[in-house]
Formats: structure tokens, C-alpha cells, sequence
């Protein structure tokens, strides 16, 4: 198992489309533990391919108290969504910003796992802010460009003043 390092928004790579994983070999079994272990580390309740600068359809989450439940899905597509909620969202590519965004209450999920087998999954509450979120990180998409531009703006300018300190 390796660590492995996460891009920050606004690096451009963030904004890359992944493609479908084609084939479910163990260079995609190695990325998932890979990606669970950055993940676990950080640590964070969910992590997706783009954000290690891999740009396949791969996300890992676990949104369990005792981190004992990890979920990986392999091209993973919403098959349908009711509801609304609002859920004060955290990223690992956006350190240290928190905003609330609405996104639907309940997803069903399709998806492929470790074997390259179909399942399907209904979630709910975090769990399913959680798989919407790293689906958008496959499309390119940060959670940040969900808020209005006034906020992007600020977002950036404290996110650059952050890396003029640590620098
Ligand atoms: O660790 C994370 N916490 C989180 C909290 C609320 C809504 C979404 C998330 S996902 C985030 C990890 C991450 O950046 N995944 O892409
Ligand atoms: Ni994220």
C-alpha cells in the first residue's frame, strides 16, 4: 500500500473528466487500497481517483463512525435521486473551507466492485452527499463551484494567502 499525495484546488487537474475503467484487474484493486489508505489518513470520510491525479472512474467512502465499513465503486452513475438536503460539505483538495450545499437526499447507485460485478446501492443522508461529491470530483467538478462566485472568489483569495504562509 502506498499514500498517495492529493491536489489542491485551483490546480487544473481537478477540472479533468475521468474515464470508465474498462477492465477490473489488480492495478485497479492496488489504486482502491491505495486510495482507502489516503484516505484513512488524512483523514477523510471519501476520496475519488481525480484527486490522486488519476482520472478513472474509481471513488472510495466511509462514512462509518469506527471506519470499518469501506465502500468502493467502479464506474459508479446515479440511477435515480429524490429529496433535498443541505449538508455543510468539507474536501480534501479545498483544506481548511466549509459550506453548506444542497444536493439530493437520496441516490440509488450503480456501480461496479472489487470483482467487476454490478451491485446497486440506495443511499441516504451523509452517505449519499458523500457519492454525489466524489461523482462530480469525476467530473470535474470541486464542491466550491456548486456556491456563487462572490464566494469562489473568496474562497480562492484565502486559499492563496494560505499558501503565501506555508510556503
Ligand atoms: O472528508 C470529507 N468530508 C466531507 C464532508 C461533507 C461532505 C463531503 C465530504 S467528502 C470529504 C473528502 C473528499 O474531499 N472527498 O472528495
Ligand atoms: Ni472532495
Amino acid at each position: 500500500m502506498a499514500l498517495l499525495p492529493i491536489l489542491r484546488y485551483p490546480d487544473p487537474r481537478l477540472h479533468k473528466k475521468a474515464t470508465s475503467v474498462s477492465q477490473v484487474d489488480d492495478s485497479v484493486r492496488k489504486l482502491i487500497a491505495d486510495m482507502a489508505e489516503t484516505m484513512y489518513e488524512a483523514p477523510g470520510i471519501g476520496l475519488a481517483a481525480t484527486q490522486v491525479d488519476v482520472h478513472k472512474r474509481v471513488i472510495v467512502i466511509d462514512v462509518s463512525e469506527d471506519k470499518s465499513t469501506l465502500l468502493a465503486f467502479i464506474n459508479p452513475e446515479i440511477l435515480e435521486r429524490s429529496g433535498e438536503q443541505a449538508c455543510e460539505e468539507g474536501c480534501l483538495s479545498v483544506p481548511g473551507i466549509y459550506e453548506k450545499v444542497i444536493r439530493s437526499e437520496r441516490v440509488k447507485v450503480r456501480a461496479l466492485d472489487l470483482q467487476g460485478k454490478p451491485f446497486t446501492l440506495q443511499a441516504e443522508g451523509l452517505l449519499a452527499v458523500c457519492v454525489q461529491h466524489e461523482i462530480d470530483h469525476l467530473e470535474g467538478k470541486v464542491f466550491v463551484e456548486h456556491l456563487s462566485q462572490l464566494k469562489q472568489g473568496r474562497i480562492k483569495a484565502k486559499l492563496a494567502k494560505q499558501a503565501r504562509i506555508t510556503a
